[in-house]
């Protein structure tokens, strides 16, 4: 088990956006054939393991992910509730 977040590097495949124009993102190591896997943004932190060491369930990235996440979620709410009460 790899504890290393999401580590910033140039070693890390591109990954061509997906069929509906989603960003996708590349697992920061290669499974065992040495292949570097490409997953969708909506597969962050939801519970599956989607990269060979597991990167993107990685407690912390997740932490952040999730607190940013919740937190836009809670200012477009509150954009949302400012524009229909104009
Ligand atoms: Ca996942």
């Amino acid at each position: 088990m790899v504890v290393s977040g999401f580590p910033v590097s140039s070693s890390v495949t591109e990954c061509p956006p997906g069929d509906d124009g989603m960003e996708r993102f590349g697992c920061p190591t290669p499974d065992r054939q040495g292949r570097f896997h490409c997953i969708d943004d909506h597969v962050l932190c939801d519970g599956f393991i989607d990269c060979p060491s597991g990167e993107d369930e990685e407690r912390k990235s997740c932490m952040f992910y999730k607190t940013t996440k919740a937190h836009l979620d809670v200012l477009a709410d509150a954009l949302l509730r400012w524009a229909r009460g104009r």
